[in-house]
């Protein structure tokens, strides 16, 4: 019998401004958990009709949308539009460059999710983008045992596979958990990961540590290869994500994330002067910010 994974740090993540009148709380990439290779960044967004993330430039990493109230608009320089809404995923490998907006609907109240950074292999830094964008109700679900619904956005749960292709091994469940409710995630041995906390309480690893709203619970790097997640008197929702660590230095600035400064500088470069995938950045402004 193998042991689940335990939790080592417990943080809470408090809103922040971030953007254009938007509010973040991070996750990854605040100062207590700055180096979670292969993850960047994690920020629970929440952003009015007034706010929203304009035109801005991406090179080196991948970033993945995943909404949980309101729409949200995105436009890219390259003429990629597109509305994503409650429970719908845009997985965007920005790889050379991407300029884009990200903007709530103006019609909406609110717009509520998720957007995870994921660092890139040296070999596809540079890879042409890629979208990779899938509804609610492509996102495949696993349901092991009843009261349990996770949603497979990447990898594996249950026997249920995701069709997201990830360049930097990659688990990303979305837990739906009613009270009084047990379950045990495999977790490949190799992997780093993390538990977000959404909503309600939920009770890791044979110790139980307690997990509340907002708060990330990082797991132990002892190559277990579950984590048993139970419920007690409350429902529960959080996502779990865990990676392949990429172990290659990461120098970024910050929308750029290279190997080197030399690189980054490389990126300004090219960025000023719309070369090497940055080509349709030169004078583009978009229609949604
Ligand atoms: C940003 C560079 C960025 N958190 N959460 C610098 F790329 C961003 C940025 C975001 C972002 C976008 C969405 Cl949709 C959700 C996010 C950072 O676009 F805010 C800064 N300062
Ligand atoms: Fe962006």
């Amino acid at each position: 019998m193998t042991a689940s994974r335990s939790i080592l740090k417990a943080v809470l993540s408090a809103a922040q401004a971030e953007g254009r009148g938007a509010r973040v709380r991070r996750s990854i990439g605040r100062p207590e958990l700055r180096n979670h290779d292969p993850f960047l960044m994690l920020d629970e967004f929440d952003v009015d009709k007034n706010g929203g993330f304009p035109d801005h430039p991406h090179r080196g990493f991948e970033t993945v949308t995943y909404m949980l109230e309101g729409q949200f608009q995105h436009e890219d320089f390259a003429g990629h539009k597109g509305t994503i809404g409650p429970g719908d995923l845009q997985w965007m490998t920005a790889g050379r460059g991407i300029v884009h907006s990200e903007m709530p609907v103006k019609s909406q109240t609110r717009a509520h999710g998720l957007q995870l950074w994921i660092n890139l292999p040296k070999e596809h830094k540079m890879c042409e983008p890629q979208y990779q964008e899938l509804l609610d109700n492509e996102i495949p679900r696993a349901t092991p045992v009843e009261g349990v619904v996770i949603k497979v956005i990447a990898g594996e749960s249950h026997g249920i596979v995701s069709k997201v292709y990830t360049r930097t091994p990659t688990m990303y469940l979305d837990f739906k958990v009613a009270k009084n409710k047990s379950v045990v995630q495999s977790i490949p041995a190799s992997y780093t990961g993390f538990i977000y906390m959404l909503k309600g309480t939920a009770y890791i690893g044979d110790n139980e540590f307690v997990g509340k709203a907002h708060h990330t619970l990082t797991f132990s790097e002892d190559g277990a290869e579950t984590v048993k997640i139970s419920t007690k008197d409350e429902d529960a929702h959080f996502v779990l994500i865990a990676g392949q660590p990429l172990n290659e230095p990461i120098v970024q600035h910050g929308p750029f994330v290279m190997n080197s400064q030399d690189e980054i500088y490389h990126t300004f470069e090219d960025y000023r002067g719309g070369k090497n995938g940055f080509e349709r950045a030169k004078n583009w402004k978009s229609s949604i910010a």
